[in-house]
């Protein structure tokens, strides 16, 4: 008798083994553990970092342990006499997750998030320095209405004020029990995935974020979360007091004006005075980013969207570059995966899992597996990955069911909400996690039809895919040898049509509707900015593991320490490295948007990889080379690993930009 686990098939014994370990980490949240520093405290991590070895804390399989009748090895002897050390070769290995309870897909429409509202005004009146009389937690005052207070006035003309609250939600799958989350309320109520913004460059516009959230006790205690926030706004040029930085967290009762000033990058530098549109960003998302807390924080709910648009970038399909109108055919996807007890069905995060967490539900715009009914015409899609720790290969998946599912094309436009030259037309598209990826798919010769968009990727633990090194984004990576051996069955890094997960079904049984948008073969958008200045430094940061946990260059996240100097107004190259495990990690770099110049000493191929990033992909033995031109704003930012789990434990390191840099190579 077998049990699917994440689609493995695993022992009665082993179950049970799961079970039993997922039981004592519970047992050990329920008596009050949160971060790695309460770890620490209990005596349950060495001052080295190391989750101590006592049964059922490791969220690794045991050592040893059958698969399918084949025994788990690991390479690294560290690993071999204390599990809980990520290792290398780790990425065949089940992780000791639990399994959800079943829940039945496609019964429960897609919902659509709706868009934030705005308020005249706000009491008290946001002021240019941090209002710390009345409870606001700022790092600075505001630098927009320092540089220009005529274009940036200190109170603009468009205000949100967003509570974040807990609430409950019955939404995710008539299957399971009502959830609590935490979400954000416009004054609408709160909602997770928050509202959508709809920003316009040119329109600078101010968010009160306000912290609501209940204090944890044991009584309303889900079992993880902090109720201490700072919300970023991923991937915005937004100044450093504004930018939502991890250090900048503050408790209930209290809140931060954040001044979005939604202009171009180099307004202040390079192309004043309405900086470059060729840097135009589109689908930006916003999610709590509380030093140690941010996987809790942001998969308990705390994530929305933010939609920018300019001239060009309409969200009107009659004007611009004619894309499908925005939000009736231009629709944000925000996908997730998640675990639920299979007693209680109550959502649950393991504390104790330190490679990256994975689901085996799969969420999008908070419910599992939805439904979408669509016109047979062209739509554009925001898709989203908010992790944890998964990586999606997504497919557009039709005839499933009968013995030749097909795969159709669709347009890539955008790669992290950035339109890239011109649209290309692909079967598939991989993203990890923080990363987007705007499409176009023409639903015109498919109507009545079902098609899914379907990840077909394999991943069976937060280590990464199961992929050979390097095959980035290739539509027929080779089968994992390695991984065949440890789980003894063939495992293909990208699973048949049909054979992956069906993640949202699309009904093509929409009325016949006008479409005004233009086929994406005919579309140009911008030019790529130039990449050939010459750098002032060149910076190395190595991505490794350090005592069980994640380090840059050997050093944890600490907010009392800028790791390195960035000389405003300059352009740097800076080196990721990731040479000593099996190990991917999505990095994410605040403040400027790079593009990748080398992988590997190679140019890039694909086309992910070709437009402008805030998310890079870095792969098991991977050096890759970006490219940064550092504007406009000074003040702190992070760079950090964006497999949140990782970020948490403690691959972050915090840096700033001033009038005048330093020349530190390894930070
Ligand atoms: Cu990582």
């Amino acid at each position: 008798m077998y049990y699917n686990v994440f689609g493995e098939k695993v022992s009665k014994r082993r179950y049970k083994e799961m079970l039993e370990a997922a039981k004592n980490r519970r047992e050990l949240i329920a008596a009050g553990l949160t971060s790695r520093r309460d770890l620490l405290r209990m005596g349950l991590l060495t001052a080295g970092g190391m989750l101590v070895a006592k049964s059922g804390l490791s969220a690794r399989a045991q050592t040893g342990t059958n698969v399918n009748g084949v025994s788990v090895k690991t390479n690294n002897p560290a690993s071999a006499a204390n599990n809980t050390s990520p290792g290398t070769n780790q990425n065949c290995v089940p992780g000791n997750q639990l399994a959800s309870p079943p829940t039945t897909p496609f019964v429960t429409a897609l919902p659509i998030i709706p868009l934030a509202r705005t308020v005249s005004s706000l009491t008290p009146t946001p002021t240019e320095d941090p209002n710390t009389a009345a409870g606001e937690v700022r790092a600075a005052p505001f630098q927009a209405p320092l540089i220009d207070a005529t274009r940036f006035p200190v109170v603009p003309a468009t205000l949100y004020q967003f509570n974040q609250r807990q609430f409950t939600t019955s939404l995710m799958s008539p299957n399971l029990p009502p959830q609590t989350l935490w979400g954000f309320d416009d004054g609408t109520g709160p909602r997770s995935p928050g509202p959508t913004y709809q920003a316009f460059y040119g329109k600078p516009q101010l968010t009160r974020n306000i912290n609501s959230l209940p204090s944890i006790t044991q009584s309303n205690n889900t079992g993880f979360g902090m109720a201490s926030v700072s919300t970023h706004l991923h991937n915005a040029h937004n100044p450093s007091e504004s930018d939502g930085n991890p250090c900048d967290f503050y408790p209930a009762g209290h809140f931060c004006d954040q001044y979005y000033p939604n202009v171009l990058a180099g307004f202040n530098s390079t192309n004043a005075p309405n900086g470059d549109i060729n840097e135009s960003l589109s689908t930006l998302w916003y999610h709590d980013h509380r030093i140690d807390f941010t996987s809790q924080n942001t998969y308990k709910g705390l994530a929305g969207f933010y939609c920018l648009f300019n001239q060009f970038d309409t969200g009107d399909e009659t004007t611009g570059f004619h894309l499908p109108s925005f939000p009736q055919f231009d629709i944000p996807l925000m996908f997730n995966d998640k675990v639920f007890d299979p007693g209680t069905g109550q959502l649950v995060f393991d504390l104790f899992n330190l490679d990256g967490i994975l689901g085996d539900k799969f969420l999008v715009n908070g419910v599992i597996q939805p439904f979408l009914v669509v016109s047979p015409r062209r739509y554009r899609f925001r898709l989203l990955d908010t992790g944890p720790s998964r990586f999606y290969e997504f497919f557009l998946t039709g005839g499933v069911g009968t013995t030749s599912p097909t795969t159709n094309p669709f347009w890539l436009i955008g790669t992290d909400g950035n339109l890239i030259p011109a649209p290309v037309q692909i079967n598939s598209v991989r993203i990890g996690p923080a990363e987007r990826v705007d499409v176009i798919i023409d639903f015109t010769n498919l109507a009545g039809q079902t098609v899914y968009l379907e990840n077909r990727l394999n991943q069976i633990n937060g280590q990464g895919p199961v992929a050979v090194d390097s095959q980035l984004f290739a539509q027929n990576e080779p089968v994992s040898t390695e991984c065949t051996q440890v789980l003894g069955q063939t495992t293909p890094a990208i699973r048949p049509a049909g054979k992956g997960d069906l993640i949202l079904q699309f009904q093509v049984t929409g009325p016949k509707v006008a479409d005004h948008s233009l086929s994406p073969s005919k579309q140009k958008f911008y030019s790529l900015p130039t990449t050939t200045d010459t750098p002032r430094i060149v910076r190395t940061f190595k991505f490794d593991r350090l005592n069980g946990q994640w380090s840059i260059n050997g050093q944890f996240m600490d907010c009392n320490t800028f790791r390195f100097t960035v000389q405003q107004n300059s352009v740097e190259h800076w080196l990721l490295t990731n040479l000593t495990g099996d190990w991917t990690h999505p990095v994410h770099i605040h403040l400027e948007e790079h593009q990748i110049l080398s992988r590997n000493r190679a140019a890039p191929t694909v086309p992910a990889d070709k437009g402008r990033k805030d998310v890079t992909q870095l792969h098991p033995n991977e050096r890759v080379e970006l490219f940064f031109r550092f504007r406009d704003w000074l003040g702190k930012y992070p760079i950090h690993c964006h497999n949140v789990v990782h970020e948490d434990h403690a691959m972050m390191a915090i840096w700033h930009v001033q009038p005048q840099g330093d020349n530190i190579l390894v930070p």
